[in-house]
């Protein structure tokens, strides 16, 4: 996707400030963080939304890289959110699928 500005990160065609990256996804902070911790875990591939057909590998390897994050981050025990947008009434930004992952505050009944 030659305007998808993750695929761009994901590529490393546009530097970011990445915490986690495998050969599936990578993960970086957010440019505007909610919270102590903001990062957005994202699949190298590009899908628009959760069901557009991911792939279980890319799915296992979010799922891995959520771990690695609030480990690393120190929020595996004080807790954290995973907080996925899809579609206008969700408010979805970026058409790339991508997870948030906050934490290092008490976070509120909202979206954050
Ligand atoms: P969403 O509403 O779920 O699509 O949120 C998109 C998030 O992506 C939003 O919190 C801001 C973040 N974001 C948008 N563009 C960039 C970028 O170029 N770099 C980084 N690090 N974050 C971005």
């Amino acid at each position: 996707m030659d305007d998808c500005i993750f695929c761009k990160i994901a590529s490393h065609v546009i530097e970011s400030d990445y915490v986690y990256e495998d050969d599936r996804v990578c993960a970086f902070r957010d440019l505007s963080p909610l919270a102590p911790t903001h990062v957005l875990v994202i699949p190298k591939h590009h899908y628009e939304t959760m069901v557009d057909g991911v792939a279980s590998e890319d799915l296992v390897a979010m799922t891995h890289a959520v771990e690695e994050v609030v480990k690393s981050e120190g929020i595996a025990e004080t807790g954290f959110r995973v907080v996925t947008n899809g579609g206008a009434d969700a408010g979805q930004a970026v058409h790339h699928l991508h997870w948030h992952v906050l934490g290092g505050r008490r976070l509120t009944d909202d979206f954050a």
